[in-house]
């Protein structure tokens, strides 16, 4: 049995590694069920009773009290652990993929992080605990063997990264969250795509029509930027050889050099995911329209401002194509040169044998008007998906929708500035995440799709294009705004703004319910520092008939899931 630390809080983590790795066991061999749960529940008892045994606690009464109050402290940990797993099971994967391959595959990557976070001895002793384990039933199942392999082949893997030399400090300050609340109570710009989808066959042909042609004028746009700044990256190798053009599009990747002394205010919106309240609310909030009037006016005076969107504008919430998506393809034709708007993993479509699928599961907004519309509708979409953009560089910050891709395809795909708009690069951003870990070995990320990299893959990365700062959405993040690296070298933040605990465009049982969206805004002064202010979205503003006519009435088409 193991050998716990005399000091109190690495023996705590040693308990919860091994419970966590337990619990993993549980759902990667199969279904967890009750019987496992008991052996899993008696199992922690044990470990319990050895450590009171070993610290030499010999009074009949205390041993007894202790071992009932760290067994059901643990049992609580065993719960929660469980609980967070379950949870995994309703994260998106991609269309192709297994829903246990992924939930596995980021299990694995989580025990991996544990462990990690342990030095070499401890590590050796949790995985002796873990031999105990398997032998503790009598027989070592073949799929407890092959996990226990991997894990420990995971812990040995060849983790050195590549670092160029030493990158100064990001010259990024991130504030306190502050309060910003909207001048104007609605704005006739929304006015025009408030309604519903109708119930009529007729009308809702021509609902959609209307929405076919503003795909059209979209695209239009994207690809008129594109003529004008193709090819412009290649041959580049850092973003500082960027700094004199004008702003362009090449291809897949927008790049905004910031001229020296001018000031910029970029308001950024993370997954909104058909949270339509939340797109109102922080276009209102930021006073976006103001600030662009106010800007043509007499762009010498006030900072240039830009809103960046971070992909992921359809499925989960309720108002996805005729709320969220409507209004960012308005915005960007309204005002193309103030609106980035970038592409997520759930803008991502497929066509297979005449008919068009959701690249990720479920696919709430395609699901929900598949029976009542044609699919060339859907081809529309696709076709817009597949011109919008990926990334937005603006000095040395990177947007993005998830992250950074693998280190196997970095290393056969990447050459200069203009891999960056390799497909298969491309892909890979928009669905990574940041790990705990510092490096995230090579196997575990050909694991799923839904892949995870470390702090000094991130960093390497950043070195790589020349940039210190990633603003990224994807994860679901409960405080709506997270610095997940801030390490004086690179900050990475995480930026979720859909969600909200009573936003009535969730259904009743989203899990989006435990986020408090959030939004931010990035101010760049005319001395080049910049400046990051998180803010939380009042969405409870736009749930409102008064201020958001999609809730004059209820939806006349039910939002389904499958
Ligand atoms: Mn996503």
């Amino acid at each position: 049995m193991i050998r716990f630390s005399t000091d109190p809080v690495v023996a705590e983590k040693q308990m919860q590694a091994v419970i966590f790795y337990v619990t993993t066991f549980g759902h990667i061999d199969g279904d967890f069920d009750l019987s496992e749960r008991e052996f899993v529940r008696l199992y922690i008892r044990r470990l319990v009773e050895h450590r009171v045994d070993s610290a030499g606690v010999g009074e009949d009464a205390l041993r007894a009290e202790l071992v009932d109050k760290y067994t059901k402290h643990f049992h609580e940990v065993f719960e929660g652990i469980d609980r967070h797993v379950k949870e995994l099971f309703t994260e998106a994967v991609a269309s192709d993929e297994d829903q246990d391959a992924f939930v596995h595959a980021k299990l694995k990557l989580r025990c991996f992080e544990i462990f990690q976070s342990f030095d070499r001895e401890t590590q050796e002793q949790l995985m002796e605990a873990i031999d105990d384990l398997i032998d503790a039933d009598g027989q070592a199942h073949p799929a407890e063997v092959k996990f226990r392999a991997e894990l420990a082949q995971l812990l040995e893997a060849d983790l050195d990264i590549e670092m160029i030399d030493e990158t100064p400090h990001p010259p990024v300050h991130v504030e306190t969250p502050v309060e910003l609340h909207p001048s104007l109570e609605t704005h006739p710009f929304f006015d025009q795509f408030e309604f519903h989808y109708s119930r009529d066959p007729d009308k809702l042909q021509r609902q959609a029509s209307a929405d076919m042609a503003l795909i059209d004028r979209t695209i239009a746009v994207i690809d008129a930027q594109r003529q004008k700044g193709r090819g412009k990256l290649a041959g580049k190798h850092s973003i500082a050889e960027l700094a004199n053009e004008e702003p362009f599009l090449d291809d897949f990747v927008h790049v905004l050099p910031p001229k020296p002394g001018r000031e910029y205010e970029l308001t950024v919106l993370g997954d909104l995911h058909g949270c339509y309240s939340c797109l109102k609310a922080a276009i209102l909030q930021s006073r976006f329209f103001e600030k662009v009037k106010a800007f043509r006016e007499d762009p010498a005076a006030n900072p240039e401002p830009k809103l960046v969107l971070l992909g992921d504008y359809i499925d989960r919430g309720m108002f996805s194509f005729n709320g969220v998506l409507r209004s960012v393809m308005q915005l960007q034709t309204t005002a193309p040169e103030h609106v980035y708007a970038l592409r997520g993993n759930h803008e991502y479509y497929l066509e297979y044998q005449g008919n068009v699928y959701g690249g990720v599961k479920p696919a709430e907004a395609i699901n929900t008007l598949k029976p009542h519309l044609p699919v060339d509708v859907f081809k529309h979409y696709m076709k817009l998906f597949d011109a919008l953009p990926s990334m937005f560089l603006f000095g040395g910050v990177l947007f993005v929708h998830a992250g950074i891709p693998r280190d196997r395809a970095l290393k056969e795909r990447f050459k200069d500035l203009s891999s960056l708009n390799d497909p298969e690069l491309r892909f890979q951003m928009l669905w990574s995440d940041p790990s705990s870990a510092d490096v995230v070995p090579a196997d575990l990320q050909d694991q799923s799709s839904r892949f995870a990299f470390g702090r000094l893959q991130c960093h390497a990365f950043l070195q790589r294009i020349g940039a210190h700062t990633i603003v990224r959405g994807h994860e679901k993040e409960n405080e709506g705004f997270k610095r997940v690296y801030d390490d004086g070298q690179i900050l990475l933040i995480t930026l979720f703004s859909a969600g909200g605990a009573t936003n009535d465009d969730l259904p009743a049982d989203s899990s989006y319910r435990t986020v408090t969206p959030m939004a931010m805004t990035l101010r760049y002064g005319a001395d080049g520092s910049t400046q990051i202010v998180p803010w939380a979205i009042e969405y409870e503003t736009y749930n409102d008939p008064e201020r958001n006519a999609f809730f004059k009435s209820p939806p006349e088409i039910a939002h389904r899931v499958e």
